[in-house]
């Protein structure tokens, strides 16, 4: 993984803040359940973009549309796309932009991105809000895992082998940052899902 600390200044986060907030105007934050066990998840979200990622009991999946609007994500906002090409460096745009919303108390376990099509192409990570603590593992489950603190304005780029190995959220770090006045994190996640 290729960590970019403090990628987006101040200003660019609060103006990016103001993005996602006129998204979710739209296209509200929902709590997703697991597949088979229909628990909630911790983690709210919703998406942008042309496909958006769901968890749902029968699985995990892309779709063009909102599950409880029914209605077609929102376009990814151009100052995100710019993000994408100056962050990744690739030629063709991110398909999916899932926005993750944590609370002091939500956590995401530790998984792999394998629902993609686009096996060769970089996923770009980019954090708003309180600190996150960031568990990076390696191919399989049993690896050895490093944590991160992922602070407000970082990216991070997942590309080559790291873009398919496991990673979580151990957990928030609640009050560490003041850019939401609600508190908690916002985690957009950037991803092309078909082949390019
Ligand atoms: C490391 N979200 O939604 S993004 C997810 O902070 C997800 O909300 C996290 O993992 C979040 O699936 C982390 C950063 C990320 C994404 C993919 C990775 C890190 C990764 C793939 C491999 C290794
Ligand atoms: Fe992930």
């Amino acid at each position: 993984m290729r960590l970019l600390p403090g990628f987006l200044d101040g200003d660019a986060q609060r103006a990016l803040l103001a993005r996602i907030r006129a998204l979710l105007a739209e296209a509200p934050l929902y709590s997703p359940v697991m597949p088979r066990s229909g628990k909630p998840l911790s983690v709210r979200m919703s998406n942008c973009g042309p496909l958006g990622w769901l968890s749902e009991i029968g699985g995990y999946r892309y779709s063009g549309t909102h599950p409880l609007t029914g209605a077609p994500w929102p376009a990814i906002p151009a100052p995100v796309l710019d993000l994408w090409s100056r962050a990744t460096g690739v030629a063709y745009p991110p398909e999916a932009c899932l926005i993750n919303y944590y609370g002091p108390d939500a956590r995401l376990g530790l998984h792999r991105d394998e629902d993609e099509d686009a096996k060769g192409a970089p996923i770009l990570s980019i954090s708003l809000g309180d600190t996150a603590l960031f568990r990076m593992g390696g191919p399989t489950r049993k690896s050895p895992t490093r944590s991160v603190h992922l602070t407000s304005g970082d990216c991070v780029v997942l590309e080559g082998p790291s873009r398919d190995w496991f990673h979580g959220v151990d957990r928030i770090l609640p009050g560490t940052s003041r850019l939401l006045p609600e508190g908690g994190r916002f985690n957009l996640t950037l991803r092309r899902v078909t082949q390019p």
